[in-house]
């Protein structure tokens, strides 16, 4: 499985966007498209159902040698297979989340700020997610944090860093300019006519 900090393209699947009966055919267009980490996200399904979404996704990641993450839900890592599981400010600490995600599983933190994300030395995730750096209907109720901290955030922490929150492919040079190196992308992916072929683009800006 490749190593977090060699990862530059990080995609959501997130059933927001994606009808539950294209899970697959998404995963393995964003999969062939090359995204190097995949994470469910299911804001509106029950523990259940997600297990079940999780158990159907884990084997195409595998082939792929991708890892596949949950959006919380660490309890789940155990009993679906998953690499390990992604956790907000407002959810289970950092701690907890290894706990009942089980040794060697990765865990992910979302970060708002610069103070947030210094503050993650603390909890020690495996990485972190740092946005919204634009507004985003993806997640509508948080103030977009702009370009200006990500070269002082990726300096001075310690840990891979993925900016996150409304990038696309028409921004993602002004976003490499600012000096980001790994990114996560949703609705761009997601909404796009070619998901794989928009994917590879992303990666040839992202080289
Ligand atoms: N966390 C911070 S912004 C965001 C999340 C989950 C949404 C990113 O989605 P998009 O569609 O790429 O803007
Ligand atoms: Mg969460």
């Amino acid at each position: 499985m490749k190593n977090l900090s060699r990862c530059r393209l990080y995609g959501i699947l997130d059933l927001g966007y994606v009808p539950v009966e294209n899970l697959e055919t998404t995963a393995l267009r964003m999969l062939d498209g090359g995204v190097e980490i995949l994470q469910l996200r299911a804001k509106m399904f029950a523990a259940t159902e997600i297990r079940t979404f999780a158990e159907r996704l884990v084997p195409l990641c595998r082939r792929y040698g991708v890892p596949f993450l949950l959006n919380d839900h660490p309890e789940l890592v155990p009993l679906t297979g998953a690499d390990g599981a992604h956790v907000g400010q407002e959810d289970l600490a950092v701690s907890r989340a290894r706990e009942l995600a089980g040794s060697g599983a990765l865990i992910g933190l979302s970060t708002h700020s610069l103070a947030q994300a210094m503050d993650s030395a603390n909890s020690q995730p495996d990485y972190i997610g740092f946005g919204p750096l634009f507004s985003t209907p993806t997640k509508p109720d948080y103030l977009p944090i702009g370009l200006e901290e990500i070269a002082v955030v990726q300096e001075r922490v310690g840990l891979p860093v993925f900016c996150i929150g409304g990038i696309k492919l028409e921004n993602l040079p002004t976003v490499r300019a600012a000096g980001a190196r790994r990114v996560v992308i949703v609705s761009g992916i997601l909404q796009a006519d070619d998901i794989a072929g928009y994917c590879r683009k992303c990666l040839t800006l992202l080289d």
